[in-house]
């Protein structure tokens, strides 16, 4: 439980799919609140590493490569450099950011694999599964699209109905086809490794029982699974993309290794390992993993967005149980989701703000504070362009900007640009002293429990505590008046800006970096990876003065630049015109032209005005409409397949134009005697042909 002391932490961010670069939406999920808390613990001076990495294999990867009409290799080694790159960009302070296409992660997993293969962990099952003959493989997951058998949406995935979110197995589709080549997918037998979940509930059951400190939104999440009953997962897949499953233990147990690889949500989490293997690997010290992961004295935590949670919380624990030797996760503080201006996130409709984009217009601390103070902790959250204006200006700028410029200028000026000794200090810079120290243990308590959102807020209002205490302190009067009472606060407002400088460190790295700067302030421990080991002050110095009396001071700079207006309308235009470009966009194209016709095919059509005199559904079909309609010389009986198109009521009178020589024929019994002429848009939607003219008149 959360009141044991551990020696050493691990933390962990979800290990994003090398599918496509990083948006604002996963960064408050998993990034940014996990950065936060390590720089936090590392300031500590606690023994934490900080692992992430691209996540490789699985079918995200395989439909981004067909998709694009290239490997999966080349869609890894493209994006992986990408999600890297941002990430250092944006400070995130990885010990290790590694990818599960290594050799280390390939021997990590299948170690695993192997392990619990020979401890009988996992049962075999032969059965049907729908197989692309014209591809040549089994169609796993979102391979595979249909019908959805709850709410009837024709496109649903084999795994889900994006319409209705019921979670689907493949077979279950009605009229299933591959995504891979749209053929008819035919049923062939195939074995595969499952885990038996649900063997393992009484024992996860336990495990999470002794963490009522967990957030309540996991918490719940997992008491459905529980309630439900958990089931046996197949961890392995038919597709030519992943881990492959260990030939010996496929041997072993009779069955055909080719083909098979480990199902990536065996293998991702692993991924945590492989990484603090590669870790210790470039630290010289290549057992040095063991120490963090096999360790009791070592605290395992993992940062994750809520779609996740089942994974790390049930599947990955009962791995890492069934292994041994293993910690298991001591905490698994996950989040929820970040609209934008109040839209749920969607990549494929544009509506999304890229990070590397982002980092083109603006400094990296103003968006890490602006998400890290709006983060969607307890439920959903909204990134709005205003609001992070707002952010970077009433509080960057104006409170923390303002006040730190306000303390150092006043000491170059008057003070020579040294800390003044503080002398026979008044009631008010004692008492305000007094409140600074308890800042570190505070904002500590909120970083502890995983209320990151709550320890920015703490962070700012120390700022704020600068702000009032030199307005109230007035020191461009006492400069005058009082000298000694003048030096006071002035002393007091550099030690706070000093605290500051430590304490702004886990959320705005670059510009506490530039404040320690401006003050000459070194021998400060490192948040991030490759500080000065020998440095020894950190976050709990942080709440006592850190300046010494005539300390030389740096030059005072300018911490936040506004953003300006113009800024922000060209980030909600570029917003809106990805929207709007996604609108206009035929999502998918028009049939190409036909082959050009002679004037005399075109001529033996006899295209005739009518009226339609009556409409009705044909009884036991659901597509078809029994029409009659007047040509003027005769009347007709055409059924046209629109039933889910139109309310036969609104048809009667409708002017349109038949074909009026297509030969009958019978469809459901009944004879159809022409055609309507109507137009079909991309999305299928039929709209009925009208024109002028009498009835009977000839359409040319
Ligand atoms: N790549 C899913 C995701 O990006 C997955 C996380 C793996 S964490 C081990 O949402
Ligand atoms: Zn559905």
């Amino acid at each position: 439980m959360s009141e044991k002391t551990f020696k050493r932490i691990l933390v962990t961010s979800a290990l994003p799919y090398a599918n496509g670069p990083i948006h604002i939406g996963h960064l408050a999920g998993a990034y940014i609140p996990a950065d936060l808390y390590c720089r936090y613990q590392r300031l500590k001076g606690r023994d934490l590493v900080y692992v992430c990495g691209s996540d490789e294999f699985g079918v995200a990867i395989v439909m981004k490569a067909l998709k694009e009409g290239v490997t999966p290799q080349e869609i890894v080694d493209k994006y992986h450099p990408i999600i890297r790159d941002s990430f250092e960009a944006i400070g995130m302070s990885f010990d290790h950011y590694g990818r599960t296409t290594t050799p280390t992660h390939e021997d990590t997993s299948q170690d695993f694999f192997r392990r619990l293969a020979s401890k009988d962990v996992f049962n075999l099952k032969t059965d049907e599964q729908l197989y692309d003959a014209e591809a040549g493989v089994f169609l796993a997951d979102r391979f595979v699209r249909g019908t959805c058998p709850v709410c009837g949406y024709e496109d649903a995935y084999g795994d889900q109905c994006e319409n209705c979110g019921t979670s689907l197995s493949p077979a279950e589709l009605i009229n299933p086809r591959s995504a891979l080549t749209d053929a008819t997918p035919e049923l062939r037998e195939t074995t595969h490794w499952y885990i038996p979940l649900g063997d393992w509930q009484p024992k996860l059951e336990a495990y999470i029982g002794s963490h009522p400190e967990w957030k309540p939104n996991v918490l719940g999440q997992i008491g459905a699974w529980f309630k439900d009953g958990l089931r046996d997962r197949a961890i392995t897949r038919d597709v030519p993309w992943g881990v492959p499953v260990p030939r010996d233990v496929a041997e072993a147990a009779g069955v055909e290794a080719e083909g098979k690889v480990i199902y990536v949500w065996f293998d991702a989490p692993i991924g945590y390992v492989s990484a603090t293997r590669e870790w210790a690997a470039a630290q010289g010290d290549p057992e040095r993993w063991r120490l963090y992961w096999q360790d009791d004295e070592s605290m395992l935590i993992h940062f994750i967005g809520k779609d996740n949670i089942v994974f790390h919380t049930l599947m990955f624990p009962a791995m890492l149980m069934a292994y041994g030797d293993y910690v298991v996760p001591e905490n698994v503080p996950a989040n929820e989701f970040l609209n934008i201006e109040g839209k749920k996130l969607s990549t494929s409709r544009g509506w999304a703000v890229w990070l590397h984009e982002h980092l083109e217009d603006f400094p990296p601390d103003l968006l890490r504070y602006a998400l890290a103070a709006t983060l969607p902790e307890t439920k959903d959250a909204d990134f709005s362009w205003k609001d992070f204006q707002t952010r970077a200006n009433s509080e960057l700028a104006d409170i923390l900007g303002n006040f730190v410029h306000r303390a150092l200028t006043f000491a170059a000026r008057e003070f020579d640009g040294q800390v003044p000794p503080l002398v026979n200090p008044g009631d008010f810079d004692r008492e305000t002293l007094a409140k600074l120290a308890e800042f570190p243990a505070r904002i500590g308590q909120s970083y502890e429990r995983f209320r990151i959102r709550e320890a920015v807020f703490e962070t700012m209002n120390l700022a704020r505590l600068g702000n009032k205490y030199f307005n109230d302190s007035e020191p461009w009067k006492t400069r005058k008046t009082d000298r000694e009472a003048c030096a006071n606060t002035i002393h007091v407002s550099l030690q706070l800006c000093a605290a500051l400088s430590v304490l702004m460190e886990p959320v705005l790295p670059f510009s506490a970096a530039k404040l320690r700067a401006m003050l000459g302030l070194d021998g400060i421990r490192a948040s991030a990876p490759g500080g000065d080991p020998g440095a020894t002050t950190g976050w709990d110095e942080a709440g006592q003065p850190l300046l010494q009396e005539n300390h030389a001071l740096g030059n005072p700079e300018i911490l936040f630049r506004k953003v300006e207006d113009d800024a922000i309308d060209a980030q909600i235009a570029k917003l809106s015109a990805a929207d709007a470009a996604e609108e206009a966009e035929p999502e998918t194209p028009y049939e190409p032209k036909k082959d050009f016709i002679e004037y005399d095919d075109f001529a033996r059509l006899d295209l005739r005005m009518g009226t339609v005199t009556a409409a009705e559904r044909v009884p036991k079909s659901k597509k078809l409409l029994r029409l009659e309609v007047d040509l003027g010389f005769e009347q007709r009986q055409i059924l046209a397949g629109a039933a889910q198109h139109f309310d036969p009521a609104d048809l009667v009178g409708r002017r349109v134009i038949a074909v009026a020589n297509l030969k009958p024929r019978k469809m459901m019994g009944l004879e159809s005697q022409g055609m309507l002429l109507m137009s079909e848009d991309r999305d299928g939607r039929l709209t009925l042909l009208s024109a002028e003219g009498e009835n009977g008149a000839v359409v040319r």
